[in-house]
Parts: structure tokens; C-alpha cells; sequence
């Protein structure tokens, strides 16, 4: 049953009905099933293989588009029940976060930022398409402890090595720690911009983040 709901939320991504993904979703969690099993086996599948099929030329912009749109009305759902707003008294660490200039992706930029969230670091996402200024701006303003940066695209991902490059120009490259990530990206891409971590999915940044600051 909770097996099927997954596959038909899969299948709700792929086939652009954003109506029933959030319908599916609902039922999913009645039935007892945990957000992130939502997210990871049934929301994410099916960003998957709409992505396969646009790679393939079988898709289009517009597929992905209502694909994306599925994923974050399902998010909105979900989100809540991630304890993403909870109350947090006293924050683990303070984290901007952003997908980098010319990306608009924004799905798995943000939950990272959520699952963040949800554990205790206090988020400021500065959302998609962020120039190098505005990263170093935000971590200035807010003292951060780490800053994030999402780039899906091969062609974006020189941006993170750009914003590294601005910190150290604004002088203040030691003052935070740099996590890397989307789709792309690599613990070798990491090391060669001396970021000082890789995170390949949404846990593995909260992970690496908790580390950092231990
Ligand atoms: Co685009 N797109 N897209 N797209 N898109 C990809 C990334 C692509 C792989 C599809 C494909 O061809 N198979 C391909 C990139 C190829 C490449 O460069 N290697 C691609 C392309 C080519 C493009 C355009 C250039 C298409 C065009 O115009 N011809 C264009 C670029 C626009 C731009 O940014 N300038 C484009 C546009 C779009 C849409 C706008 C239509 C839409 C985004 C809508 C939105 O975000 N609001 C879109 C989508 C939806 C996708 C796919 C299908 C799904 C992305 C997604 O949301 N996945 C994607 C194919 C794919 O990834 N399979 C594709 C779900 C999400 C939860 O996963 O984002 O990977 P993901 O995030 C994960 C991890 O990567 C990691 O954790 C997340 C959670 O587990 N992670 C981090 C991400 N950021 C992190 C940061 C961290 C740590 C971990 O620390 C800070």
C-alpha cells in the first residue's frame, strides 16, 4: 500500500498532474509514511526520471517545469512536518545557503536549507541565481558560520569557485566554512576550489555541518 502510494507520487512527477502529487502526498503521510521516505523514494525518483527523459529528448522545458511544480507543492506539505518551523531557542549555527549565478534549480537547494533548518542551524536562504557579491554581503551581515552553495548545472558550477575566490578577496575566507553540492559536483571539484566540504544530498550537508562545528 504505502509501497504503491510512493510509485503513483513517482508517476504523478513524471506525468505533469501537480493536483494529484499533492493529493498523494497528503495520503502518503496519513498512512504513516516519514517525509523524507516521501521525498527520496517517491518526489525525487520522479524529478529523476523527468530529467532522464529531457537528457533523452523525450521531454521538454515545460515537462520539467510541471515536474518542478509537483515536487514544491508537495514540499509545501512537507515541509512543516520536517520540523522545519519549529521553534529553535538557541540556533547550532548560522548557515547562508544559495544556488549560484545563472542557476535557477532550486528544489534541492532548498531542502537542503530545510533539513538545516530543521535541525537547529538558522537558515538564510538567499534563493537561485545568486551573483558572488550577495553571498559575501549575506555571510558578512550575519556572521555565518558556513555558507552553501548549490549549482546543478556544469556550466554553474565555476560560480562556487567564484564565490570561494570573493570571499578571499573580501578577506574573509577564514571566517566561514564553504559546503558544495548539487547534482554536478564532486568531493574532487571540492578539493580542486578548496571548498572546505562536498554534501551530495540534503542529510549529507547536515551531517558535514554538524561536523564542521563540533
Ligand atoms: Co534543469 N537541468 N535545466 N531544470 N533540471 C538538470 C539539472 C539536468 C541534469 C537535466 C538533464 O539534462 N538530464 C540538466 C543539467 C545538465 C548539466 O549541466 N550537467 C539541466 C539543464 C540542461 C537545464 C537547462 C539548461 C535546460 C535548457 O534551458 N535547455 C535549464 C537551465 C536553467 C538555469 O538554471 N539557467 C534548466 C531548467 C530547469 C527548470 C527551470 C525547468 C527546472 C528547475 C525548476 C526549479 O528548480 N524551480 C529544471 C529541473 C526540474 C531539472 C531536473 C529535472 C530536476 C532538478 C531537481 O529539482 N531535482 C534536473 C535533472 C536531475 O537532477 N535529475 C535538471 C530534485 C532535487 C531534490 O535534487 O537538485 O539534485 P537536486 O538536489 C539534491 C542534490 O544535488 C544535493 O542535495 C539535494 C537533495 O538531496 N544538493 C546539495 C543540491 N544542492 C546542494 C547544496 C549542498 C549540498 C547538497 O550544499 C550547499
Amino acid at each position: 500500500m504505502s509501497e504503491d502510494l510512493l510509485v503513483m507520487i513517482t508517476e504523478g512527477i513524471v506525468g505533469g498532474e501537480p493536483e494529484s502529487v499533492v493529493a498523494l502526498t497528503r495520503k502518503a503521510l496519513e498512512s504513516g509514511l516519514q517525509p523524507l521516505e516521501i521525498i527520496n523514494q517517491g518526489l525525487v525518483v520522479g524529478m529523476n526520471i523527468a530529467g532522464e527523459k529531457f537528457a533523452q529528448g523525450e521531454f521538454f522545458l515545460p515537462h520539467l517545469l510541471t515536474a518542478a511544480k509537483g515536487m514544491q507543492a508537495a514540499m509545501e506539505l512537507l515541509e512543516p512536518e520536517l520540523g522545519a518551523r519549529k521553534q529553535v531557542h538557541e540556533a547550532v549555527g548560522t548557515v547562508v545557503i544559495g544556488t549560484v549565478q545563472g542557476d535557477i534549480h532550486e528544489i534541492g537547494k532548498s531542502l537542503v536549507g530545510t533539513m538545516l533548518s530543521a535541525n537547529g542551524f538558522k537558515v538564510h536562504d538567499l534563493g537561485v541565481d545568486v551573483p558572488s557579491e550577495d553571498f559575501v554581503a549575506k555571510v558578512r551581515e550575519t556572521g555565518a558560520d558556513i555558507l552553501g552553495l548549490s549549482a546543478l548545472l556544469t556550466t554553474t558550477m565555476i560560480g562556487q569557485r567564484e564565490v570561494i575566490e570573493s570571499l578571499v578577496q573580501a578577506g574573509i575566507r577564514d571566517q566561514v566554512k564553504v559546503i558544495v553540492g548539487g547534482a554536478p559536483v564532486s568531493q574532487a571539484w571540492a578539493d580542486e576550489i578548496n571548498a572546505d566540504a562536498y554534501a551530495g544530498n540534503a542529510m549529507g550537508a547536515v551531517e558535514v555541518a554538524r561536523r564542521m562545528l563540533k
